[in-house]
């Protein structure tokens, strides 16, 4: 397959997410036998579409590094997307559902670089001492796949079903904590919704920024500092509707919450 096949399919995808549609998964009709690889080269013109709008990229995101979330959409290995700028959510505002397909949302937690990071071979206590951050998060996502259904390389593709995120407003320095034994919990009009603990992110959310340094390597790209980055939902993700008052409380690190308007 060649760079315009790749580019018609990220337009494709991009013109979903514009026009707030769902669309059928590519590997169910235009392209069955997508390769993990071919998927990324999809995600890259995908990238290249938003940044010639005039967006700019906040970082990239681990998704899936969870049992929970791997278990949840039938897959069994961690990928990456990328947030950009226009995808940020203020803390303690609110978010339009007619700006989504069907979104969802889940608890996480985010690294902010101090230093550049460059796989291979990178562990999580080398992330840790290239940290400067952590801030709790809330990512939104919104697959443009019909009811979520998709295979690897179709959410690959997809930007990682990448939508909005909320980053909570405090900082702390990743030695003040231990961040796998951080208890998350993820709550929608006071009721919890689902729980966790930072453990639940491979281990410890480090292995993830980790796992993530060593997955850009093999494309010739590193982690750069001053990059936020997802490491992944602690939480299952949860489906939201309209006048939903969203709070996660990660310990230690404080809460991050957002309203569902029309
Ligand atoms: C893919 C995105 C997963 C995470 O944190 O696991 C993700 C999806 O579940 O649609 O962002
Ligand atoms: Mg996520």
């Amino acid at each position: 397959m060649g760079t315009e096949r790749f580019q018609e399919i990220a337009q494709f995808l991009l013109d979903g997410e514009l026009e707030r549609k769902d669309v059928v998964r590519i590997t169910a009709d235009k392209v069955p036998d997508l390769s993990v690889e071919d998927a990324y080269l999809i995600q890259e013109e995908l990238v290249n579409l938003k940044l010639e709008q005039g967006h700019s990229v906040v970082g990239p995101k681990m998704g899936l590094t969870s049992l929970a979330k791997m278990k949840q959409m039938n897959v069994e290995e961690p990928i990456y997307g990328y947030i950009f700028d226009n995808m940020v959510v203020q803390d303690g505002t609110s978010i339009s559902l007619s700006d989504f397909i069907h979104p969802k949302v889940e608890a996480e937690i985010a690294f902010v670089l101090g230093e550049d990071i460059e796989g291979p071979g990178i562990s999580g206590a080398q992330v840790l001492a290239k940290t400067e951050y952590v801030i709790p998060a809330l990512e939104i996502i919104d697959s443009r796949y019909e009811n979520f259904n998709f295979t690897l390389p179709d959410v690959i593709a997809d930007n990682a079903s990448s939508s909005k995120v909320v980053f909570g407003n405090r900082l702390r320095k990743p030695e003040e904590l231990e961040l796998d034994l951080v208890g998350t919990t993820l709550s929608i009009n006071g009721e919890i919704r689902d729980l966790g603990a930072g453990a639940a992110v491979l281990g410890h959310p480090a292995n993830s920024v980790a796992m993530l340094a060593n997955m850009l390597y093999r494309k010739g790209e590193k982690l750069r500092a001053g990059q936020i980055i997802l490491t992944g939902g602690i939480t299952g993700a949860v489906q939201l509707s309209n006048c939903d008052y969203v709070v996660a409380k990660l310990d230690g690190l404080g809460e991050v919450s957002f309203t569902v308007v029309e």
